[in-house]
């Protein structure tokens, strides 16, 4: 397939476009560069060295001998992304391309507007570009398990079964998600089935939770194509923030009691769910949800889970929460459709959890323990960070 990965530089959509490349598709990448600006924005930079997105795609061309051509430009403007997908013709758009820290989406006004206005507006651009260009090309969008909140009952996949007064609908599952960056794949979601309704697009919205790990097959090839790996109190998140924690002898920082649970999933598995996605594309004119996660977990547990895979014995501090989050709630998300589609899971072991350390071990001195500090707190509209507010990208 010709698959289009937007947002290739990033920490899931660079190994991604390696993965679906080694798999014998022909991949291109399109990026802006935002996340690397956040970085800068933050003070704060990934444990893993990462190269230059042009170095990344020479080198993979000198280990495979593929080439995966990239676009450098902004996803907001429109004139690009339909210049793009006009002369890529992708038979797939995976979309990566979005600010996805639930924290930097709070930090104040200015940082919740540039979240939406990136998020909803670059997928809209791309919803026109397919409608008006071909709208055959599926489009596989990364959404986040967050849309859904944390309800009192089971969390299905996408749609609920609804008896109202004697009648009976399928509906969207209702959404209560917990920052204006989860609000910002809502939002995404209503304009996408939108899409697919009134124009007879076709799309798979994969509501990922929390992934973890570093390293892929690929990745592992060359230092040089290395993916990128978070642990500041902003972009971290949070088994890979636990793991780091561990290894430079820092606290780990469970939020209040740590009974938030979450859908998480290895690396490895993003880049499996995605490839099994595009192989089998909804039906043109449909809009799927697929949740996209392979085990749940409490805080709590996956903080107990770093302490017995790290050879030392880490401390684990409650702090207060700086989120607006329930302490503890009923929890159970179905996620069947990958499974039926054959995905064989990475199951969260201690093996995996050491080898993340053992990645990070590697970069320990690259480790700023000022920047675990959660500095965004959810009750305040304006939070004043050291280093934010004067390089927020365009
Ligand atoms: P990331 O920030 O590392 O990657 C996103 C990439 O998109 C970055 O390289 C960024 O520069 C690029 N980008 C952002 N806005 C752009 C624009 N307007 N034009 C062009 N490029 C743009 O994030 P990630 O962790 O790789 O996540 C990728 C996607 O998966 C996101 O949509 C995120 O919401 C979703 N997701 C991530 C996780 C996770 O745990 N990391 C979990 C669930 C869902
Ligand atoms: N947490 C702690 N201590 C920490 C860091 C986090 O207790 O040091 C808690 C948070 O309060 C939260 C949970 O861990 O309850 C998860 O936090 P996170 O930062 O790992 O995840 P989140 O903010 O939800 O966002 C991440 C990605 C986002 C993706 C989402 C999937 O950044 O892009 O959409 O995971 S999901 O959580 O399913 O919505």
């Amino acid at each position: 397939m010709r698959i289009l990965v937007l947002g290739g530089d990033g920490y899931l959509g660079w190994p991604t476009a390696l993965h679906l490349s080694s798999r014998g598709h022909d991949v291109a990448v399109v990026d802006n560069f935002a996340r690397r600006e956040y970085d800068l924005e933050m003070g704060v930079d990934s444990i893993v060295p990462i190269a230059g997105l042009q170095r990344r795609c020479d080198v993979w061309r000198e280990v495979s001998g593929i080439e995966v051509p990239c676009y450098v430009g902004d996803l907001v403007d429109p004139d690009f992304t339909h210049r793009v997908i006009r002369e890529f013709r992708p038979d797939t758009v995976v979309h990566f391309a979005e600010q996805r820290s639930a924290p930097y989406s709070m930090i104040d006004q200015k940082h919740a507007v540039y979240t939406q206005v990136n998020n909803v507006v670059n997928t809209l651009n791309v919803l026109y570009a397919i409608a008006e260009i071909d709208p055959s090309i599926h489009l596989v969008k990364l959404g986040t398990m967050g849309e859904y909140g944390t309800p009192n009952i089971d969390i299905e996949e996408g749609f609920l079964e609804v008896t109202h007064k004697g009648r009976t609908d399928i509906l969207p599952f209702p959404k209560q998600p917990h920052s204006f960056y989860h609000l910002s794949k809502v939002h995404d979601t209503h304009n996408i089935t939108f899409a697919c309704r009134v124009w007879g697009l076709r799309s798979t919205d994969l509501h990922q939770g929390v992934v973890y790990g570093q390293e892929t097959p690929e990745t592992a090839q060359h230092p040089e194509l290395a993916t990128r790996l978070d642990y500041d109190g902003v972009f971290g998140t949070v088994i890979n923030r636990f793991c780091a924690q561990a290894v430079v002898g820092h606290p780990i920082t469970v939020y209040g009691k740590g009974g938030q649970t979450r859908g998480m999933l290895d690396i490895r598995d993003t880049l499996a769910c995605v490839e099994l996605a595009c192989l089998n594309p909804a039906d043109q004119g449909e809009y799927r949800v697929f949740n996209q996660f392979t085990e749940s977990f409490s805080v709590l547990d996956v903080a107990h889970m770093v302490v017995e895979a790290f050879s030392g014995s880490p401390e684990i501090v409650h702090l207060d929460s700086p989120r607006v989050e329930k302490d503890e709630h009923y929890y159970n998300a179905i996620h069947t459709k990958f499974l039926d589609l054959g995905l064989q899971p990475h199951l969260m072991s201690a093996e995996t959890l050491a080898s993340i350390m053992e990645v990070i071990a590697q970069f320990k001195d690259r480790v700023d323990p000022r920047a675990f500090e959660a500095t965004v707190n959810w009750r305040h509209t304006t939070n004043h960070l050291p280093t934010s507010g004067t390089l927020l990208p365009r």
